[in-house]
């Protein structure tokens, strides 16, 4: 494979910036634009020791940086690293760079180091994919979640399951190659009650995909209702800050606008949206519509009235338009009508302007997402691709579950290699490269 380099630093001005190589020739490439103070060449440091030098750019002398050196295969990678901590500049960085690839080293493409990681044997691809949660993890749970998958809390509970069936299959196979002694049969009821346990395992973490959805991607929460309700005012409250154009006048806000915020423990992305009216005015219809498509396509709708007027038949009509499990009906400016009177269930009295009612808001939030269904915070998984696999393999499972008692031992021996298999795809075994490349292309570069 070629040798790669990029910056893992993020791209501004801070400490330092970090611009790492990796590959067979990363030693040999990086000696030509660096030069430690000692003398000492790369290649011929210790791996996981660093020395201090001089990095070159066209053979101009640039930035004092220290290279760390890592060895096949104690590397992030398996492969030879060098990783050049320059001070933390933008222009140093990149100069450092273009004098790597100026020496032979080849840009790494979105999160090559991890790829190659993944594919040289030194992490599942469950695990990579928790290096990708970490970085963008913005809050405690999304953190916790994700460092417990990359300390391997994934790995090892599909792990467990698969060892159940192994256990399944090596007695049919020892019942089938000794069928001549007198080798003790696991019974169908064994396989059955094993099986099942298998499959209340594989059901769990695909419950658990819920909340690892919702802390990993937000919770999308589209505030909507008639104009003037209020729902600009109430975005800036939730998000703390002027992100909305807030007036009297009808028909303020003509786009969808966006903002990722954390209420209790529920991260939201929330989308302020245009208000919901009959109109004739072109851009405001075009609003509307964009309104209802955002709504549509939300985990969580706030539908927001005023208390300080009468409900009107058009926002009735547009609460009945929703599926009540996925609306939050909230009564703003309750500041203007203390004794509003509402008639629908359970609405949650606020004012967007004084604050008023908001710690009510964040508890019905905060229980839209049912965090206390996953008995185990470090079983969660948070991917599409892991839930796919897990949900062919629970079908798999059930599938054999059927004929257990129907069919010869030695076929169910035969099908209970399937879902083996298919669980074998959690960590990355027998994936297809394009699936691979698919995953890693979302990651940022120098990652
Ligand atoms: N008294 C009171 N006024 C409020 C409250 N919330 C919003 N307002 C006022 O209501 C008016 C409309 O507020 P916006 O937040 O722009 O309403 P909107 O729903 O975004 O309106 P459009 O973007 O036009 O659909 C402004 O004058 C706000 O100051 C509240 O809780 N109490
Ligand atoms: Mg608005």
């Amino acid at each position: 494979m070629k040798t790669i380099a990029a910056i893992s630093t993020p791209y501004g001005i801070g400490g330092l910036s970090v611009v790492r190589v990796s590959g067979e020739d990363a030693f040999k490439i990086s000696q030509r634009v660096f030069e430690s103070h000692d003398g000492t060449l790369l290649e011929d440091m210790p791996g996981h020791t660093c020395k201090l030098g001089i990095v070159y750019y066209q053979n101009r002398p640039i930035d004092e940086v220290i290279a760390s050196v890592f060895k096949s295969p104690r590397s992030y990678t398996g492969e030879n690293i060098v990783q050049l901590s320059c001070h933390g500049s933008m222009f140093i960085a990149k100069s450092v760079l273009r004098s790597l690839l100026d020496a032979g080293a080849h840009m790494a493409g979105p999160g090559e180091f991890t790829k190659r990681a993944f594919l040289n044997g030194k992490m599942s691809l469950d695990k990579a994919e928790s290096v990708m949660g970490l970085i963008s993890s913005n809050y405690e749970k999304s953190r916790n979640i994700s460092f417990s998958a990359y300390c391997g809390s994934l790995d090892g509970k599909i792990n467990e399951i698969r060892q159940i069936l192994i256990d399944i299959l090596s007695n049919l196979n020892a019942e089938i190659d000794y069928s001549d002694e007198d080798i003790p049969e696991m019974s169908n009821e064994e396989i059955v009650s094993k099986m099942h346990y298998a499959k209340s395992e594989i059901k769990k973490l695909i419950d658990s995909y819920s909340v690892g959805y919702v802390v990993k991607n937000g919770l999308r929460t589209a505030i909507i209702g008639a104009p003037n309700v209020g729902k600009s005012t109430l975005m800036n409250f939730l998000s703390k800050r002027e992100k909305s154009i807030v007036t009297d006048i009808a028909g303020t806000t003509r786009d969808a606008i966006e903002e990722s915020i954390i209420i209790g423990d529920v991260p939201l992305v929330l989308i302020d949206t245009a208000g919901i009216r009959e109109t004739e005015d072109k851009i405001e219809k075009i609003g509307t519509e964009k309104s209802m498509e955002i709504a549509k396509a939300a985990d969580l709708i706030l539908i927001l009235l005023d208390a300080s007027r009468e409900t009107t038949n058009e926002e009735i009509k547009l609460i009945n338009l929703f599926d009540k499990k996925k609306v939050i009906i909230i009564v703003n400016k309750i500041d203007m009508n203390s004794s509003y009177k509402c008639d629908f269930d359970n609405p949650v009295l606020i004012s967007a302007k004084t604050g008023q009612g908001m710690g009510d808001l964040a508890k019905r939030i905060s229980n839209f997402v049912d965090f206390g269904s996953c008995e185990d915070e470090n079983l969660i998984i948070t991917t599409e691709r892991q839930r796919d696999v897990l949900v062919k393999s629970l079908k798999s499972l059930k599938d054999i579950e059927n004929k257990i008692g129907a069919i010869p031992r030695d076929i169910l021996a035969e099908i209970i290699k399937k879902p083996l298999e298919i669980l074998s795809e959690f960590s990355g075994e027998n994936i297809e490269k394009e699936i691979v490349d698919q995953i890693f292309s979302k990651f940022c570069v120098g990652k």
